[in-house]
């Protein structure tokens, strides 16, 4: 396979890691622990792994010589960039424990478990995916391990390789899953522990136990490198209004990392909207005031990010789109009519009247993507509406009833852009093949200490890697009880972004100040591997105001 001058030396970078990670190594146990809430009823669902300590990893003089054992490994929903280093973390932890050590992976995510669909990763593979972006060393997959067939046919798979320890690499659903697989195994005492890795480029795995999840600080880096180019565009050309929706499934990380970095004139956020009982009017209306302020100032351009979730945080699109689920869910009636505009009558005439007239109210092609497009649940696929193009047509709309009143009498044109796909398989920044390497090296620490139920965890993340703190904190602790398809599960809290939390203050205190006429546009650049720290090693601006350097 030809390989790129640059990927031909990211084969060569050797991640930095924890000082505690380098030699021999010891636990320290902390005190026990609770879950963030509905102690009782998680306690009940996990009797074997509830109220386990937080542990550390720290330097020891000894660590005794364990007997060899064999490990699976699993990628599992989206790509996010380090998933590579993460596995190539364990590879090289197993070996330096005991060089008969073996890593199978399980190939095309969670369902390679139970069919059985496996690879032992040597280190002539290993050695070809260091450093590198993408999770195409072993594929990923979406299906959910939560029934018990297929705990047992995972159990079946394992007893045949041997394998003692399943390391589950995934974001918060991922590890609500290896939480249940561990206490079934454990109550049943097949020997299998199960350990998790916070993994996901939306950073909504995160609480005060997780700094950051993995392919985070990677994708945000190329996406604002993105925003950055368009910017520098956009003040050179002095033509277009720029409307970028970037990924982020629910939360607004992604599209508040990227602001801090790159300093739009708009950045919206859901939770904002949310909080605000906004309504998609009132979005366009904010949107106008910056676009009309700036032309009055002979500014025709400018640059706005919309979060990828943005229209389920409308409340009274919210109530819309549960009305349209529930009404198309197996609706004979409404699939057998020819023609959208017979479409669009019938749902108009069975809405509720506030529903009704928002959906009159909606371009005819985004009406027509509610409609459309459902998952497996029954439910509209949110990430597949082109909400940048919704709100450019509502925005020229306002804008062109604003000029016949005399009110705007700048232009308007618009370019659109959606970035997700050109993030997630980037190589991996220097942090994320740090933090992924140096988790992959302690879930060995955590397995070879008998722990299950764990996740991984790298904390301090502000500081230099050498003071890293490495780690495990049993998943119950993060877990709380949430209705999910009608029925009350244990789950682990998703983060949304915090409106009191030092990030998105930073943003309300300056985005008046992008929007202005004066342009603050910042311009990240492209990723850097080689240099001076202070351009290859930094962390997200969020980490960093989360997390303020000592
Ligand atoms: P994970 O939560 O599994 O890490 O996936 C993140 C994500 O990239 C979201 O930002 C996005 O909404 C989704 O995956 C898209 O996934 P797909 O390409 O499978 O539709």
């Amino acid at each position: 396979m030809q390989k790129s001058p640059l990927q031909i030396a990211r084969q060569g970078y050797m991640p930095k890691m924890p000082t505690a990670l380098k030699g021999k190594v010891r636990l320290s146990e902390g005190a026990k622990t609770e879950s963030v809430a509905d102690h009782e009823a998680i306690q009940a669902l996990f009797p074997n792994t509830y109220g386990m300590p937080v542990v550390s990893l720290e330097p020891s003089e000894t660590q005794s010589v364990a007997p060899a054992i064999n490990v699976g490994v699993i990628l599992s929903g989206g790509q996010a960039p380090g998933g590579h280093n993460v596995i190539s973390g364990l590879f090289d932890g197993l070996k330096r424990l005991n060089k008969d050590n073996r890593l199978y992976g399980f190939l095309g995510g969670p369902s390679g478990l139970i069919d059985g669909k496996y690879q032992e990763l040597t280190a002539e593979i290993i050695d070809e995916y260091r450093n590198t972006g993408g999770f195409d060393i072993i594929g990923s997959g979406r299906t959910k391990l939560e029934e018990t067939w297929q705990f047992d046919k995972g159990l079946e798979v394992c007893r045949k390789l041997g394998i003692s320890a399943i390391v589950i690499i995934g974001g918060d659903d991922s590890n609500t899953n290896a939480c249940v697989l561990a206490e079934y195994y454990k109550q049943k005492q097949c020997g299998i522990q199960v350990i998790g890795c916070p993994k996901t480029i939306d950073g909504d795995l995160k609480n005060s136990m997780i700094e950051t999840s993995f392919g985070f600080d990677t994708a945000c880096k190329v996406y604002s490198e993105l925003i950055g180019n368009i910017q520098r565009d956009a003040n050179s050309a002095k033509k277009y209004w720029h409307f970028i929706r970037l990924m982020g499934r629910s939360a607004s990380h992604i599209a508040l990392e990227c602001a801090l970095q790159s300093q739009p004139n708009i950045c919206l956020i859901s939770e904002e909207v949310e909080a605000k009982n906004m309504t998609l009017t009132d979005i366009v209306d904010e949107i106008c005031e910056v676009i009309v302020a700036r032309a009055e100032a002979g500014l025709n351009f400018g640059t706005v990010l919309i979060p990828e979730g943005l229209i389920e945080f409308i409340p009274a699109m919210r109530i819309l789109i549960q009305e349209l689920n529930d009404l198309l869910a197996a609706n004979n009636e409404f699939a057998s009519l020819e023609g959208d505009d017979a479409k669009r009558e019938y749902i108009k005439q069975k809405l509720s009247k506030p529903s009704c007239e928002l959906y009159r109210a909606l371009p005819k092609a985004i009406a027509q993507q509610l409609t459309m497009d459902r998952d497996p649940h029954g439910n509209v696929q949110v990430s597949l509406i082109e909400t940048e193009k919704l709100l450019i047509e509502m925005v020229s709309k306002k804008l062109a009833y604003l000029k016949a009143n005399g009110m705007y009498s700048g232009k308007f044109a618009t370019q659109h852009h959606f970035f997700g796909y050109e993030g997630r398989c980037a190589i991996p920044s220097n942090f994320d093949a740090d933090y992924c390497y140096s988790l992959g090296q302690t879930a060995v620490q955590l397995i070879a200490a008998g722990k299950t139920g764990y996740m991984a965890v790298i904390r301090n993340l502000t500081a230099p890697a050498a003071e890293w703190i490495a780690g495990g904190v049993p998943i119950t602790m993060m877990m709380n009880m949430e209705r999910r398809n009608g029925k009350m599960k244990p789950v682990i809290q998703k983060a949304l972004v915090d409106l009191n939390g030092a990030p998105f203050r930073y943003l309300a205190e300056h985005r008046a100040e992008w929007a202005d006429a004066n342009t603050s546009y910042i311009y990240p650049g492209p990723v850097q591997y080689y240099g001076p720290a202070e351009v290859c090693d930094q962390p997200t601006k969020t980490l960093l105001l989360e997390h303020p350097k000592a």
